[in-house]
């Protein structure tokens, strides 16, 4: 390792012997971690001849593959932010994040062909500088500073403006190390890994222990049960949200021998309920272990091994400090935290307590042996099958319906998705049929409402602030 160098890509790859297998691909043949060096190092020269350069970001809208995570190596070793988005957002979705990051390198999918592609099958515009580059020609891996940015990823604020949170190769570094030590991660651990990687969960939590240690990951497109289900017998760990628990436990075929080879379940982006949990243990034998994070802190808690406390998500991770502030808000502080949001001093100061903690937004409770409780959040966020959805970039855009004098958007509890979009709306005189206005060039399809309410007025306290609480609870019983 290079002495005196921060750079997350050291770490990451230093612990693998180099002829281990990192991935192996249903339907392709498998890498090793000399492989994801080697085809890392071509993605830096890539980077290089499209002039992106170590502070650069590089917005990356790309579908799941290894050659996306060889690009995120490629830019750790560059010193190029790396700025992964949502594949459902739209053209104007992305427009404005391109914008705010402030960057003439867009990464996108061959069928959006706007600025350079790369595609899964090893074609597209920027993979032309890629592929027939010889990895020597690589930089040397960029000399980082700890707190140097590595990524940065947008959360959607509660006004509807997204902001940039800006991850740091120790902030990266020591929350995975963290994860890897709570989880007792080693290099014979084998991941399912079928989480999206434009979010921390897939691309950080899921990845990085496993990296770190020199474990193998088995990576597949994306979650479907079918596949799952094959490759279960196969790996020792699978990482998910709520809503792929549900999905199995629908499937007679997840039993005690499906989990028979698997040492650890983990959950979290979303709550799972008490209830999903017994079932999981009823039905498998087995138990989750569920953690929370947050894209600005990374994981923050999470249960112990093999005695979770189901309805609670555990203790704080090491180095991680954890304190109920004021209105019960979690407040945290430690090295995995976000260096700041991008451009917005206003905004990153605003997150901070006076003394310097963090406010996470989320409502809970600790009790003496440091376990922690949440019971919801501060802000009106929807989280749909582990997606954050912001009722305020969605009452923005039906707002502007002339059908609709005002809109009020809320989360109605969903079995499958934990929360799912529901918009009231107030429509405008003379409007009698409302026909559901088309959201396909505004906004990604998972925020779309699936359920719609006309009604007279909105409730309003007297302050005149939307009651949301109010429309929450017109939700029908599960
Ligand atoms: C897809 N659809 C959704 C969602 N995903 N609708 C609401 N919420 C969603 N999350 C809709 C699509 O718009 C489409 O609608 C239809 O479902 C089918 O789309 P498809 O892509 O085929 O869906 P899927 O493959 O079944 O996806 C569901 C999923 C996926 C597997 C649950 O959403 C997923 O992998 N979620 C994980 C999210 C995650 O990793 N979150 C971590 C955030 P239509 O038919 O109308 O077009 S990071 C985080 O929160 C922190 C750090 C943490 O603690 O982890
Ligand atoms: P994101 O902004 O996508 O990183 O989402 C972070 C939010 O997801 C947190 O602030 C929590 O509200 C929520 N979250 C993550 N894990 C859990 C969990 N295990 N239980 C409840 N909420 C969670």
């Amino acid at each position: 390792m290079t002495k005196g160098n921060a750079n997350l890509y050291l770490h990451l790859m230093g612990a693998g012997d180099p002829t281990r297998v990192l991935f192996h691909r249903p339907g392709a043949s498998s890498l090793t971690y000399g492989d994801l060096a080697d085809r890392s190092a071509q993605m830096a020269v890539g980077l290089q001849a499209i002039g992106a350069t170590a502070g650069d970001r590089l917005v990356v809208q790309v579908e799941k593959s290894t050659d996306a995570i060889a690009l995120w190596l490629g830019c750790l070793r560059t010193g190029v932010m790396f700025v992964p988005l949502n594949t459902a957002y739209t053209d104007a979705e992305v427009d404005e994040f391109v914008a705010d990051a402030d960057t003439p390198h867009l990464l996108t999918t061959p069928d959006r062909n706007r600025g350079l592609t790369m595609g899964t099958d090893g074609t597209g515009s920027f993979l032309d500088h890629v592929n027939g580059a010889n990895p020597a020609d690589a930089p040397d891996v960029y000399q980082a500073a700890p707190t140097d940015p590595a990524s940065m990823l947008f959360t959607s604020g509660t006004t509807g403006r997204s902001k940039g949170a800006v991850l740091t190769h120790q902030g990266l570094l020591t929350n995975g190390a963290a994860l890897a030590h709570v989880w007792q991660i080693t290099g014979d651990d084998h991941l399912l890994h079928t989480l999206p990687v434009f979010h921390v969960h897939g691309l950080f939590i899921a990845l990085h222990p496993l990296m770190l240690q020199g474990g193998t990951i088995t990576f597949l497109p994306r979650f479907a049960v079918d596949d799952v289900l094959e490759h279960l017998p196969e790996v020792s760990v699978l990482m998910g949200v709520p809503t792929h628990y549900t999905r199995l436990l629908a499937d007679p075929r997840f039993d005690r021998d499906a989990c028979a080879g698997l040492r650890l379940f983990t959950s979290g982006s979303a709550p799972m309920t008490t209830q999903v949990h017994e079932q999981f243990t009823a039905t498998t034998g087995r138990t989750i272990t569920e953690r929370y994070g947050m894209t600005e802190c990374g994981i923050i808690t999470s249960n112990a091994l093999g005695a979770p406390l189901p309805g609670t998500v555990g203790t704080a991770l090491p180095n991680m400090e954890l304190r109920i502030g004021e209105d019960s808000i979690v407040e945290v502080r430690g090295p995995h935290l976000l260096d700041r949001y991008w451009r917005r001093p206003d905004a990153t100061a605003a997150a901070y307590t006076t003394d310097g903690w963090f406010k996470t937004g989320d409502i809970g409770t600790m009790d003496d042996a440091g376990v922690v409780t949440l019971s919801g959040r501060s802000s009106d966020l929807i989280i749909s099958g582990g997606y954050n959805i912001y009722p305020k970039e969605i009452e923005k855009v039906l707002d502007t319906d002339p059908q609709v004098v005002e809109s009020a958007v809320v989360g109605w509890p969903n079995v499958e998705w934990g929360e799912t979009v529901v918009a009231f709306v107030v429509l405008a005189d003379g409007t009698t049929d409302f026909v559901e206005p088309d959201l396909s060039d505004a906004l990604a399809r998972f925020k779309h409402p699936r359920r719609w309410e006309v009604v007279d007025e909105l409730p309003r306290n007297t302050m005149g602030k939307v009651q949301k609480k109010v429309l929450r609870e017109r939700a029908p019983a599960l």
